[in-house]
């Protein structure tokens, strides 16, 4: 059974927020146009601490878009975005959210930040989807939403490295492209096996 993985369709992503993705609430119809095929639809939503570790106001003398050593290895520092309750960690308003059957909140340690649906950024905290899916009977998940080469690139490929046949819907996401990162993101979802499709090929699948 196939899954639809909505990730990240939040103000603060779209045009207008903190950290918009261009074009990112261009995918909105097509996504909702997705969720009436899939039996199980599940969101990730993006949703930090005032004070997160990731939030370049964090750190003294750093501008967002800088990189820093975390602990647990290079961290992007980004502006303050998706805080938690804020206007800006909602889901974009024209985002159909009736259809979610879970919403996974990532990103909510102060000390780690959280990319993928999967794990958090040290590679070993689990968000517990992995269980969540397995007990659902579910085998393969198409991927949508933003960002294309953060969020959705490592919830990509953790899926594949988790077991899954994972797809990524390319009308249906959108990078930052932060140096370079969008080319070396359809590149690293290509050498892990997931498999790039279009939205039309994404609803036959599911039929
Ligand atoms: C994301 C950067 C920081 C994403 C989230 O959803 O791709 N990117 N937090
Ligand atoms: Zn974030």
């Amino acid at each position: 059974m196939q899954a639809l993985l909505v990730v990240d369709i939040q103000n603060d992503f779209c045009p207008g927020g903190a950290l918009a993705v261009p074009e990112g609430d261009t995918i909105v119809p097509t996504v909702n146009a997705l969720m009436d095929d899939f039996n199980a639809v599940v969101f990730t939503q993006d949703w930090h601490p005032a004070a997160h570790q990731s939030f370049a106001s964090q750190h003294d003398g750093h501008e967002p878009y800088d990189t820093v050593e975390m602990p647990y290895g290079e961290q992007v520092l980004w502006p303050d975005h998706c805080i938690q309750g804020s206007e800006g960690a909602a889901f974009h308003p024209d985002l159909n959210t009736d259809r979610a059957d879970l919403i996974i909140r990532k990103g909510f340690r102060p000390e780690i930040d959280s990319y993928s649906a999967f794990y958090e950024n040290d590679g070993a905290t689990p968000t517990g989807l992995t269980g969540y899916l397995r007990e659902r009977g579910i085998d393969s998940l198409v991927v949508v939403g933003l960002a294309a080469d953060f969020c959705v690139k490592w919830s990509a490929t953790d899926g594949r490295h988790e077991g899954f046949d994972v797809y990524v819907v390319e009308d249906a996401t959108r990078g930052i492209d932060q140096d370079g990162s969008l080319a070396a993101a359809w590149q690293a979802m290509n050498e892990a096996g997931v498999q790039v499709i279009s939205s039309d090929a994404a609803h036959s699948l599911a039929a």
